[in-house]
């Protein structure tokens, strides 16, 4: 059996932070999982370090299932962001060992490959309708199948999914939170124009995602995937806050528009009611955020009962190790939809050497044994970290609202 002997967290930050675990065996073989809370890292580090670590040493490695139901019934305080994405880089971690030790990419371990590839969408914004458009033709003629079009609303400073860098959107900034000023009434009057414009431009192949970013009431959801829906939406993104579930059902009984929700989901009870009456077409959960590879194949299973299909999260705050476990995942479930990628920038690539590739829109987790993912710890070791907190938002009267 091969025995952890140690485990340690190692804090990077190669222009972002992330947290990384590192689990070591006394094989030889060590695996790595992600475990960055964007805006509230050092908790997850901390809950590892002091909490969670020393339960591992001496346990058998291989024992994945076991190890997570050990940390989630046996801290009593089940579930929440920090304890699930603790949980979730052992996971990971584990998987990675056991993929390793079986000489194994772990695609082939939870089942084998259900396609060629993953396809992916990638982040097309601008600060108004025709800068989107422009980024948009930019990743067609990468490849993508699919892009998200976010634009900046008039009369809006600025506005959630739109930045001053090109592919490398980064909402997360330091000493203090940001704070930005919404309006719903214009948003709503702005995004009609941008996906008819969208369709005028890149025609009806690519496929068009928008994310809403939890800022509309039910109602106000109902009518923009009314809207929208001449525009053939791949899907709308968090339309309204989630902590209600029931609220999709108003949002479902008006519109066709496909419907994805729950990045900030970390556990399969978050998503139970949402799959179960078929409110939501996507689920959003993710692999580091919700409980590692383990639990989200367990929320996949629940959601292909309901003709739910995946559509993981991956903004450039899930590192590059959250980016293959998602993508092995992704390769070997059933019911696959689409896997978000924003492209990571190449300080951050070269911290996590990685083998998952991208080619004609689809992504390939590669066939080394594990997650097929690394961390360069002499590299990591150079960028301390650096406090980052996403902005907040308030109304135009200065009412706090969501972000
Ligand atoms: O705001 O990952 O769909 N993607 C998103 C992201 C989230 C960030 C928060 O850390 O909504 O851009
Ligand atoms: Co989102």
């Amino acid at each position: 059996m091969p025995t952890i002997t140690s485990a340690r967290v190692i804090v990077t930050c190669p222009g972002r932070n992330f947290i990384t675990l590192k689990i070591e065996t006394d094989q030889g073989v060590y695996g790595v999982g992600d475990a960055t809370l964007n805006g509230r890292e050092l908790a997850v580090a901390s809950y590892l370090t002091d909490h969670v670590i020393p339960c591992l040493i001496g346990r058998d490695a291989h024992r994945i299932e076991d190890i997570w139901q050990y940390l989630y019934k046996g801290a009593y305080w089940r579930r929440g962001p920090v304890t699930m994405s603790a949980i979730a880089a052992v996971d990971m971690a584990l998987w990675d060992i056991k993929g390793k030790l079986a000489g194994l990419p772990v695609y082939q371990l939870l089942g084998g490959a259900s396609r060629e590839g993953c396809m992916v969408y990638g982040h097309a914004n601008g600060s108004d309708i025709s800068e989107t458009i422009e980024r948009a033709q930019e990743y067609l003629e990468f490849g993508y199948k699919a892009v998200r079009l976010q634009s900046g609303v008039p009369g809006l400073k600025a506005t959630y999914g739109v930045s001053g860098e090109r592919f490398y959107y980064e909402p997360a900034k330091g000493n203090l939170p940001d704070e930005t000023c919404w309006s719903t009434s214009k948003y709503l009057r702005s995004v009609p124009e941008l996906f008819q414009k969208g369709r005028d431009a890149l025609g009806w192949d690519l496929h068009l995602l928008h994310d809403v970013h939890h800022r509309c009431t039910p109602i106000e959801a109902a009518r923009l995937g009314k809207d929208l829906e001449p525009y053939r939406l791949f899907w709308l993104e968090d339309a309204t806050p989630a902590e209600d579930q029931a609220a999709f059902r108003l949002i479902r009984q008006h519109t066709t528009t496909p419907l994805a929700v729950g990045e900030i989901f970390n556990s399969i009870w978050d998503c139970k009611q949402l799959i179960e009456e078929q409110l939501i077409d996507y689920i959003r959960a993710t692999v580091v955020h919700a409980g590692g590879i383990t639990h989200l194949r367990r929320i996949a299973g629940l959601a292909d009962l309901y003709q739910v299909r995946t559509g993981c999260h991956g903004a450039t705050d899930l590192s590059p190790v959250s980016m293959a476990a998602a993508l092995h995942f992704g390769i070997s479930v059933p019911n696959f939809g689409i896997q978000e990628y924003m492209r990571h920038t190449p300080e951050t690539d070269a911290v996590f050497p990685h083998a998952y590739s991208f080619q004609d829109g689809l992504m390939h987790p590669g066939d080394k044994p594990g997650l097929g993912v690394d961390i360069d710890e002499k590299l990591a070791a150079g960028y301390e970290y650096n406090r980052a907190y996403l902005p907040v938002n308030r109304l135009e009267d200065g009412t706090m609202f969501n972000w």
